[in-house]
């Protein structure tokens, strides 16, 4: 099978790199040249474990090629941003990428999409296309097929996830829904549910809202922790004991670009009844400033801090809307770049004053642990203030 994936971002890279090994025969797109040219070079320009190696092989053996400009598949696949101005979401790269493949689309191809997309989208694309490709409709009818499926990957485990998570496929049709489940039967394990549409684009909005909200509450019980005198840590492990409960971890707020961003589009469109979902938001949001607040009422005047994690989560290094990196920048400005070193062994050392561990902890007078990377598991600290806000030294082995 020929398949065209557009946009080689987190996801729409490892998408075409797993398709590449599972049959098709893949083109990747993409309207960055340096993006384009360094797969096609064998390599690639994002971390994820085993990415590298699996678009290294592809390469090699011409089952994956990246271009900027589309060809003629019988499958495409959207993977392309759909970012947040001023709260509300642009889908102006989705409209970009269907402009720029109507050309190529032929009776019978697939088109799929997979962007995160307000409800509505994907029914919405059938008009676009029908003004400029009259010809692929019947009484109203599109002689191609059209789903929406959301990814659900988790960054650092994409490569698994792709393959053994369950998909949600949603047609604009029957004939539709049933063409994209065939399509995803090629390379997922996991189980494909069918729905419409409109249903799967909500499912996507509404996982990662589920997941914010479940977030705040553990950040909220946090911050009440913290004046009541009570160890966050130890009640959450004694709530957690109930059969029915299970609180996750309190951290320096939530970051990232899906858990942090979709949640904005179910408040953009019913700002009426998305009650939690808005508040939700504002106490994650609200827990980095409560972070930042806590590091300055603690800090003297020759303290220098040392903020250990910048990355949005354990373990990667992914900065995209990081509460840990805009700690970082904001403890920086207030007190003096002087003041504020940070450690994260994932990332580059020549940026964000970013040093290796021993030398950190030499240098600083107060630790304030804000992610919680397994590098810094189990390291006892002696003669430091240490703060940690993300429960990475409890447990020690
Ligand atoms: N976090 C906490 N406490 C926790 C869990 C997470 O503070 O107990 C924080 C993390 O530190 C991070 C943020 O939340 O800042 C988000 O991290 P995450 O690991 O929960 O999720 P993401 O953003 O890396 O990936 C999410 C996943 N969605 C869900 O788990 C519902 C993933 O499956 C989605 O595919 C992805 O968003 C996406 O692309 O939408």
């Amino acid at each position: 099978m020929n398949t065209c994936v557009i946009g080689l971002g987190y996801v729409g890279l490892p998408t075409a790199a797993v398709l590449s090994k599972s049959g098709h025969k893949v083109l990747g797109v993409d309207i960055k040249k340096n993006v384009v040219d360094q797969i096609n070079a064998g390599s690639v320009h994002i971390f994820e474990p085993d990415l590298d190696e699996i678009v290294a092989s592809s390469i090699a053996d011409g089952t994956l090629r990246a271009s900027m400009k589309i060809e003629e598949a019988e499958n495409y696949v959207i993977v392309v941003p759909t970012p947040l101005k001023n709260y509300k979401p642009d889908v102006s790269s989705i409209d970009q990428a269907v402009y720029s493949l109507c050309p190529y689309l032929k009776k019978e191809n697939l088109l799929i999409l997979e962007s995160t997309s307000p409800i509505g989208t994907t029914n919405a694309l059938l008009d676009k296309i029908k003004s400029f490709r009259p010809d692929l409709f019947e009484n109203d009818n599109p002689l191609f097929y059209l789903a929406y499926c959301p990814e659900r990957v988790l960054p650092g485990n994409v490569c698994y996830e792709l393959v053994n998570n369950d998909r949600i496929v949603g047609g604009v049709n029957k004939d539709s829904s049933e063409k994209a489940y065939q399509f995803y039967k090629t390379f997922v394990k996991g189980k494909i549910h069918i729905t419409d549409s409109k249903t799967a684009e909500m499912t996507k909005l509404v996982e990662n809202s589920f997941r914010d909200l479940n977030i705040a509450f553990a950040n909220e019980l946090s911050m009440i922790c913290d004046q009541a005198n009570i160890d966050t840590w130890e009640l959450i492990q004694l709530a957690n004991k109930h059969p029915r409960v299970q609180i996750l971890n309190p951290g320096v707020g939530v970051g990232g670009h899906c858990i942090a961003v979709d949640p904005w589009f179910i408040i953009d469109k019913y700002p009426d009844r998305s009650n939690m979902i808005r508040s939700s938001r504002k106490v994650n949001c609200d827990k980095t400033d409560w972070v930042i607040n806590k590091i300055i009422e603690t800090a003297k005047e020759d303290d220098v801090i040392a903020c250990m994690g910048l990355s949005y989560k354990q373990d990667i290094d992914d900065l995209r809307e990081s509460p840990a990196l805009k700690i970082f920048e904001e403890l920086s400005d207030r007190l003096g770049e002087n003041k504020v070193i940070s450690c994260d062994p994932h990332l580059d050392m020549s940026n964000f004053n970013n040093s290796d561990y021993e030398n950190v902890i030499k240098r600083a007078s107060i630790i304030a642990y804000l992610v919680p990377h397994t590098k810094f598991k189990n390291r006892v600290i002696k003669d430091k203030l240490v703060l940690d806000f993300c429960g990475v030294l409890n447990d020690m082995e």
